[in-house]
């Protein structure tokens, strides 16, 4: 059930990246910094490409906001593309202006190039890389900011860790193992964990497949560009029952637990404890030093193709997952609590 919605669009190299949100209640304070701020967060980690010198993402707000509150309407936000103006001609939305100016034909193993080229019918890989690309991830995360807006007005707040960066298990050997990347021409991923804290008791629901608030998260998580695999809690492999789940407390007549290995979620349902989320992103697979390929359009072997490139980005795969949870986390309290104004919605609102 989705009562916090929205689309984006926008290509990488088009003029801008765009949002319409709807749902959201009116009266909650917008904070363009903070917006900015976040957007500058998944700008910035050791490993990114140069694409991130030329870009300095801010949004602009075009509707549903008055006087830096919102209105209960749509709200719309725009990203620019700064790297535009040096691909005005080659992303052109006139027929007249065709050209074959950065069209490239030999798919990138890992890549959306080969799935999206049969299933849309293109010859020029550009018309499938333009949106697949990362870049989208910059209008989501301004969402997301507005989403993380709403959640501090409960006093939700949420923070996120590197854990591994190749082969790397301590955040001293981060630089080194991207360093070591860069020099072979390759490129590297890594887990993280995002962790939100302070939020109410069930969020979510056991009563339907497709009401569970750890599905719908992992599916948030899960879609972000590269990831490949996301963990709740604590991964219970190598567990047993009784050294799994989280024994119930008392503390001066409170219900406690004596660890949170279920990383807040119990039946779908959150249970009060941090909500710990994971998820591991596979290397980039856009690289220096190129895998075998095969060219689309001659169907002979080659080398894939290769342009601009993060070597590693999962700190911006973080806060990329951040915001996502927070469009998850902000549904369910619209959801559960109701209310067409941040004031009522504030009066419904208990832990
Ligand atoms: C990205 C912008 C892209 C890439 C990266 C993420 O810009 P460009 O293609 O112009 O260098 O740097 O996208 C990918 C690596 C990818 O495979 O999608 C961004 O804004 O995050």
């Amino acid at each position: 059930m989705e009562k916090f919605r929205f689309l984006t669009a926008g290509e990488s190299h088009g003029k801008c990246l765009t949002a319409i949100i709807e749902g959201l209640p009116a009266g909650l304070n917008i904070d363009i910094d903070f917006i900015n701020s976040e957007l500058k967060r998944r700008q910035q980690g050791y490993g990114r490409g140069d694409r991130m010198q030329i870009e300095s993402d801010t949004a602009e707000i075009t509707s549903g906001v008055r006087f830096g509150k919102t209105l209960g309407s749509p709200i719309t936000l725009v990203v620019k593309n700064r790297d535009f103006e040096s691909w005005k001609k080659i992303m052109s939305v006139a027929p007249e202006d065709i050209t074959d100016e950065k069209a490239f034909s030999t798919f990138r193993p890992g890549h959306a190039d080969y799935a999206g080229s049969v299933k849309y019918n293109q010859t020029d890989l550009r018309n499938i890389l333009e949106r697949s690309s990362a870049r989208k991830t910059a209008i989501e995360v301004a969402v997301g900011a507005i989403a993380k807006l709403f959640l501090k007005e409960f006093g939700i707040e949420c923070s996120s860790e590197i854990t591994q960066i190749g082969t790397a298990c301590c955040c001293d050997k981060f630089k080194e193992e991207i360093d070591l990347t860069k020099e072979n021409g390759d490129s590297v991923g890594g887990k993280f964990v995002v962790v939100y804290k302070n939020l109410p008791i069930g969020l979510g629901s056991h009563v339907h497949w497709d009401r569970g608030i750890d599905g719908r998260l992992a599916q948030v998580v899960m879609s972000i560009p590269a990831v490949k695999a996301v963990e709740i809690g604590e991964n219970p492999l190598g567990y047993y029952g009784s050294t799994y789940h989280d024994e119930f407390t008392l503390n001066n007549g409170e219900i406690g637990r004596s660890s949170n290995h279920a990383g807040g979620i119990e039946g779908g349902m959150t249970n009060g404890q941090d909500l710990v989320i994971s998820a591991v992103m596979k290397p980039i697979p856009t690289m220096r030093k190129p895998l075998k390929s095969v060219d689309s359009k001659t169907h002979q072997p080659t080398e894939a193709h290769f342009e601009r490139s993060d070597v590693c980005a999962v700190e911006a795969c973080s806060v990329v997952a951040e915001t996502r949870i927070a469009w998850v986390l902000a549904n369910e309290i619209l959801l559960k609590f109701g209310g067409d104004s941040i004031e009522e919605l504030k009066h419904n609102y208990h832990k």
